[in-house]
């Protein structure tokens, strides 16, 4: 597959709820989309990575100069077999998963369409709906809380994800575990709690959370490990997975029973399929994270989360949750919580580009030679 041409754009998204996490408000989604062009078709990928580092420490700005300035530089004009020589020459840079997954995922998907298939079926799925949850901000007040778990509940939706943090935790989803004490309940801290916090988070073991997110620091291992060994809960690792090799030494470690799998925080699809082999023969559940995403990122992780080790509900809720218009002509929406993977060859939605057109804040079209 030759590479033939690049769109990079920023479009910005406002949400349609104010999502409070214990590191900050996010309002809307400032979003990197990438068009790759090759044989005459088109792949599509999308950046998750934040105008700020509050998450991971990747940021829009960076992404956009290393994907403009030196990653598309490199590919541009190169024929290129198959997903695992793009990585091979995006090898030498060091870090930036996020900006390497926006390029690696738009080329998966072109791959897949020169091939003629569905994204899920050329990763590995074996299903073609995919179990989801939701994921709820911190909200004003307990009532507000309860009130938001069962609308999501009514709803469909198999797990309620809780963010918590210091003094937004015990007693929140305490009330939650009282009000619904049959849900499939979790909490996600972002990484507001330190070790020395053990007596707080060991309070929570008494409400059977299904586990808990990314307790401690956004790039630790050997903490959550301590912890672990001191909490009946078990501890899903998001923020500190950043590849293979970090999964491997988690494993190796015990830092987690659960990992939240995140292809654009991994590096994209190929490292998210090694952390998956690791992970079933370490008998780790996976499940797919979400990082607000908007259609073309929304579809690549449910094609993703097809494959057998996807075994909790992911966080890929239905579209409609997030965005008054998404960039997709697909509706991507889930019925009792069930998301169909779209159906077609490659991630099997296409840009409403239109829409797209009045949301770019920023682009730029780049070609070989
Ligand atoms: O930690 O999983 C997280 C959103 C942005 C950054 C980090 C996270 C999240 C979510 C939202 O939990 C999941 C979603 O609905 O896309
Ligand atoms: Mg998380």
């Amino acid at each position: 597959m030759r590479i033939e041409a690049a769109e990079l754009r920023i479009v910005e998204l406002p949400l349609k709820f104010r999502f409070e996490t214990s590191f900050g408000v996010q309002t809307k989604r400032t979003i990197l989309l990438l068009r790759l062009f090759g044989e005459g078709l088109e792949g599509l990928g999308e950046g998750v990575m934040e105008r700020l580092p509050l998450y991971r420490e990747e940021t829009v700005a960076g992404a956009r100069y290393l994907l403009e300035e030196v990653f598309l530089p490199r590919v541009l004009g190169r024929d290129l077999p198959n997903p695992e020589a793009l990585r091979e020459a995006l090898s030498s840079f060091r870090g930036n998963p996020m900006a390497k997954a926006v390029l690696e995922m738009a080329f998966f998907d072109l791959w897949a369409k020169a091939v003629g298939r569905p994204l899920w079926q050329v990763l590995g799925g074996v299903r073609q709906a995919v179990e989801v949850g939701v994921s709820l901000g911190i909200q004003p007040s307990v009532e507000d809380t309860l009130r938001a778990v069962e609308k999501h509940l009514e709803e469909g939706y198999r797990r309620i994800k809780l963010k918590i943090k210091p003094g937004w935790d015990y007693e929140v989803l305490k009330a939650v575990r009282e009000a619904f004490p049959e849900a499939t309940l979790t909490a996600d801290a972002n990484s507001a709690y330190r070790l020395a916090d053990l007596a707080r988070l060991k309070r929570l073991d008494e409400l059977r959370l299904d586990y808990i997110e990314q307790p401690l620091a956004y790039d630790d291992l050997l903490d959550h490990a301590k912890l672990q060994r001191e909490l009946s809960t078990p501890i899903c690792l998001d923020e500190s997975l950043t590849s293979a090799e970090k999964a491997r030494k988690a494993i190796e470690l015990g830092a987690g029973r659960v990992f939240n799998v995140k292809p654009a925080r991994l590096g994209g699809h190929g490292e998210s399929l090694r952390v998956h082999a690791l992970a079933q023969s370490a008998g780790i559940p996976l499940w797919m994270g979400g990082m607000l995403e908007a259609g073309v990122g929304r579809a690549h992780n449910l094609h993703l989360a097809t494959l057998p080790g996807f075994t909790k509900p992911g966080d890929v809720s239905s579209a409609s949750r997030y965005w008054e218009e998404d960039i997709v002509e697909e509706a991507l929406e889930a019925k009792d919580g069930l998301m169909p993977v779209p159906e077609g060859v490659g991630i099997g939605v296409h840009l409403k580009l239109a829409f797209v057109e009045r949301v770019t804040l920023w682009q730029r079209y780049m070609s070989a030679s």
